[in-house]
Order: structure tokens, then C-alpha cells, then sequence
């Protein structure tokens, strides 16, 4: 069947598959072709190829809970929806008692994982969140703690002016097990200018990760897609988290996030289609050849997309996330209350005809589905 399709390929288009069939690295123009001109069954048969090269039909998810400490920042994405100002209406931010209760509320729980990540916080320095993350380290002492973005990590490291990797290495003594990919959002610089002009840029970025990865705390990246990027801003990005990783090899996974529009200053971009995610998981997997773990985050996707994403080069499911993530709600995403019990995650990646696989948060596996 497979080769009944690839065998209706022009013979440029077949240039390109036999590289990606013959596990030889793409380069930017190819991965362009790819975007532009592959047709979605081609581009899915080519993505799970390499996908069940590296996962074979393994689908991963934990047991996560999300804590967002506060939604005040001093930054100006203008595609977020829920950053607030202190004092503006819809501001809050948690006390470090009421973030260890609600750390308290899931002891004798059988979570794995806390993912920490809110706003930069004007007031807060690199000192203020070690004791955040020894407090429910204190409490769940088991469980792994991957908190804050890039964009946080650069601010509270400025705040007690502290480098980079000094800041990291406080983190990690406190009880950081890793960080998340957020804040990548697009590398292009000009780009970057017009979504979010005053954030951590580029080089910040990728220099939080790699100092992060040379003292041994493992990462993820992100890119936020499906506003008025093109194609090749994509591969660009793609580019750039390759080249890290080749330096590294820190990245545990690569999550694709697609622009939510509802309530922030860029809804006029609209949303892409399905199919575009689609695209896009592909290529990410494809060109990413170095990174293990393609993640789709389904409460932003849905769980439908999410299912149909595991045929285009996801091996990830994210986690079941018991608790109220503001970050995409307020932006319009699918899951308004994001849960999914074990038995209903396990039952959709098996409908994919994909193995699901509970991991810890380095990936390794705690439970086979069979
Ligand atoms: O950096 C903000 C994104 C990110 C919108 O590492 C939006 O396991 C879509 O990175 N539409 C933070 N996206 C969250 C993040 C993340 C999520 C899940 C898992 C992991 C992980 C990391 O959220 C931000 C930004 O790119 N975001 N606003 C929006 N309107
Ligand atoms: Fe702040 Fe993050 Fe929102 Fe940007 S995306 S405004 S850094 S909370």
C-alpha cells in the first residue's frame, strides 16, 4: 500500500522520500518541498515511518498536574490572552502556602509529575522560586519537578543578577528536575519583533537550554505556529533546535503549539486548519531526526486531532493534567477542563492502533498497554 503511493511520486518528489526513507538528514529546501508540495498521505506515511523508527508503535503520556504560580508578567506577547498587570483585573498569584496545599491535595496520588510555569513575575528573583520548588519537592518528594520557561529562568536570573547558569545550577540544588519548551515561540528575529517584542530573544533562549543541558537538566522545545509565520520561519526554527541539539542531545521532546485566537491582540491571524496541523507535526518529525519525542498537547488540540496526529509522527500524549491550565483556556482551546482518566487516554491511542506506553518524565516506561 505504502509503496503504491510512494510509487506515484514525481521523480523530485521521490528524491526526497528515499532520503527520508534511507534515514538521510533533509535540509531546508527539502523540508519546504515538503510543506509545499507533499500531499498529507505521503507526508503522514513518511512521518510515521521515522516515527516508528525511533518509537516504533509506543504512544507515551504520564500522570502531570499543572501549577501556574501567577499570570502576572512584564512581557507583551501579543498573542497571549491571560498575562495580566498587577492589580488589573484578573491578575492573581498564589501564595507559597496555597501553592504547597495545592501540591498537599496530591500526596498519596499517583502523579509523577509537577509542571510549574506562569508569567515573569516582576518582583520575583531566581531565590523566591528555588523555595517554591523545595517547598513541593517537600511535599512530594517522589515526584518530578519540571518548571519554567526559557523566558522565566532569564528574568529571575537578571532580577539577582546572577548568569545563566548559576541561576539554573540554584534550581537544580532546590529540586529542578527539568525544564519546559515554552517561550520559543518563532526564532526569527524580525518576527519575533512583532509577537513579542520585549521578551527573552533567540539567543537568550538558546542559551538558557544549552547551559541547562550542560548541567545535566533535560528540556523541551516548543514553537508557536499558525499566525503570520511562513514556512520557512518553520524550518528556520526547526534548523536552529537541530543544531542545539546536535551540540547537546538535552531535548526530550519537541511540542508544536498551535495559535489559539480568542482574547488577545493577534486574533485577527485567525486559526489554521486541521489539516495544517497535520502538515506540520510531519515535517517536525521528519526534519527533527535527532530529537526522540514528537508531543501533541492534545487539551489544546482536542482529543480527535490528538488521535489522528499519532499517524503523522506524535509519540506523545503530554499527560493527564488534573487541573485548571489558564494558558490556553483563556486563548480558546478545545479542553475548557482539561482530565482524561487513564482508561480513556489508553483507549484513544489504542484506537490509533498505537501501543500506549505510561512514562516518567525522562521517558522511561512505567506501564505497557498491551
Ligand atoms: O510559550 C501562549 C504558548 C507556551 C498562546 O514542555 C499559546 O512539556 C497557543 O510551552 N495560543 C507555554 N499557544 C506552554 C508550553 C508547554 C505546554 C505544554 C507542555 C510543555 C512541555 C510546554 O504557551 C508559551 C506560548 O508559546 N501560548 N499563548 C496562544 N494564544
Ligand atoms: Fe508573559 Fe508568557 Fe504571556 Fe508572553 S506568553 S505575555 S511571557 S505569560
Amino acid at each position: 500500500m505504502d509503496e503504491i503511493v510512494l510509487g506515484t511520486l514525481s521523480e523530485k518528489h521521490k528524491l526526497i522520500a528515499d532520503k527520508v526513507l534511507n534515514r538521510e538528514r533533509i535540509n531546508q529546501k527539502e523540508a519546504l518541498i515538503l510543506f509545499k508540495e507533499f500531499d498529507l498521505s505521503v507526508l503522514g506515511i513518511l512521518a510515521n515511518e521515522v516515527r516508528e523508527r525511533i518509537n516504533q508503535k509506543f504512544t507515551y503520556f504520564n500522570r502531570n498536574i499543572h501549577i501556574e504560580p501567577t499570570n502576572i508578567c512584564i512581557h507583551n506577547c501579543l498573542f497571549c490572552s491571560y498575562s495580566r498587570k498587577i492589580n488589573q483585573k484578573g491578575a492573581w498569584e498564589y501564595s507559597l502556602e496555597e501553592i504547597c496545599n495545592l501540591a498537599k491535595s496530591f500526596i498519596d496520588t499517583d502523579i509523577s509529575e509537577v509542571h510549574i510555569v506562569g508569567g515573569v513575575h516582576p518582583n520575583r528573583t531566581v531565590n523566591y522560586y528555588a523555595e517554591l520548588i523545595q517547598a513541593v519537592k517537600n511535599e512530594l518528594p517522589e515526584v518530578h519537578i519540571k518548571a519554567f520557561t526559557a523566558a522565566e529562568i532569564e528574568h529571575m536570573a537578571k532580577k539577582a543578577k546572577l548568569d545563566i547558569k548559576a541561576a539554573l545550577q540554584k534550581l537544580k540544588d532546590a529540586g529542578l528536575d527539568s525544564i519546559p519548551g515554552g517561550g520559543a515561540e518563532i526564532f526569527d528575529e524580525d518576527l519575533r519583533k512583532k509577537i513579542c517584542p520585549d521578551k527573552t530573544n533567540t539567543k537568550e533562549w538558546l542559551e538558557v537550554h544549552r547551559q541547562a543541558h550542560k548541567l545535566q537538566i533535560p528540556s523541551n522545545c516548543t514553537i508557536l505556529y499558525g499566525h503570520i509565520e511562513s514556512y520557512e520561519n518553520r524550518i528556520d526554527h526547526l534548523e536552529r533546535l537541530r543544531n542545539l541539539q546536535d551540540e547537546t542531545n538535552g531535548f526530550n521532546a519537541f511540542i508544536p503549539l498551535k495559535y489559539r485566537s480568542s482574547n488577545n491582540e493577534m486574533s485577527y491571524a485567525g486559526e489554521v486548519s486541521t489539516t495544517e496541523d497535520l502538515r506540520n507535526y510531519a515535517v517536525s518529525r521528519i526534519f527533527l531526526d535527532n530529537i526522540p519525542h514528537i508531543k501533541a498537547y492534545w487539551p489544546m488540540i482536542g482529543k480527535d486531532i490528538s488521535v489522528i496526529s499519532l499517524s503523522f509522527g506524535v509519540d506523545d500524549l503530554d499527560g493527564t493534567i488534573q487541573d485548571t491550565t489558564k494558558i490556553y483556556t483563556m486563548a480558546g482551546s478545545e479542553e475548557q477542563n482539561p482530565e482524561m482518566s487513564i482508561e480513556e487516554i489508553t483507549t484513544l491511542i489504542k484506537d490509533a492502533g498505537k501501543i500506549p506506553v505510561e512514562r516518567n518524565s525522562i521517558y522511561e516506561s512505567i506501564k505497557i498497554f498491551k
